[in-house]
């Protein structure tokens, strides 16, 4: 699949004041500065659509993109910023478990990790939790361009291994791992 178009629908805090549509959605999952809305920007070739930074925790809306008139990305807030209170950290896990849940149109969950890292604990929560909700969901290993090449194969099996799902990589260095996934999405969206 070929990326043609990309527009930023819509910030919204909760289900209930996100558009409704019938486009397949997916929506991208993993903790604060895992480099989500950077994967957005590169499939979009946009580098502004998506805002990007490197303090954790500043997006805490549901961020909606749709793609090629014919399918939506949604940017969820990170989980795992330890700065943010508890209450908050509540709030937000609510609207985002009944978004997960509830969304009728969401196909797919993609779980973002952080390739350098061995498996975090809230990044196993999260799996586990989509698997316990029968969520259909593949990996991301992001940020490849900083390990070496000879570790991506072994941090894919690693991952395979403990968290049961297909596994991609991905850096917003390189083009090249941009097709495998987008091929894996296409088979979600209806032609
Ligand atoms: N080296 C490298 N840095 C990345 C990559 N993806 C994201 N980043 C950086 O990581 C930080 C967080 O990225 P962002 O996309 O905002 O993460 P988000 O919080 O998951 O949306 C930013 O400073 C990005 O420039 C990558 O593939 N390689
Ligand atoms: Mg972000």
């Amino acid at each position: 699949m070929k990326i043609k178009s990309a527009q930023f629908l819509k910030s919204s805090p909760t289900l209930g004041d996100c558009i409704e549509t019938n486009l397949p959605e997916f929506a991208l999952i993993g903790r604060s500065n895992v480099g989500k809305s950077s994967f957005i920007n590169t499939i979009a070739n946009n580098y502004k659509l998506a805002k990007t930074s490197n303090k954790p925790g500043k997006t805490q809306l549901i961020n909606l993109y749709r793609f090629n008139d014919k399918f939506i990305i949604a940017d969820l807030p990170g989980y795992g910023f330890a700065s943010v209170s508890y209450n908050i950290q509540n709030i937000w896990q609510k609207n985002l478990s009944q978004y997960l849940i509830e969304r009728e149109n969401l196909k797919l969950l993609i779980q973002f990790i952080d390739s350098r890292h061995p498996l975090q604990k809230n990044d196993k929560i999260m799996n586990d939790w989509i698997k316990y909700n029968n969520l259909k969901s593949f990996t991301i290993l992001t940020k490849v361009d900083l390990i070496s090449r000879n570790d991506i194969n072994s941090k894919i099996k690693y991952y395979e291994n403990n968290l049961e799902n297909k596994v991609f990589v991905f850096s917003n260095k390189f083009k090249r791992f941009n097709e495998l996934i987008l091929n894996e999405l296409d088979k979600y969206i209806v032609q």
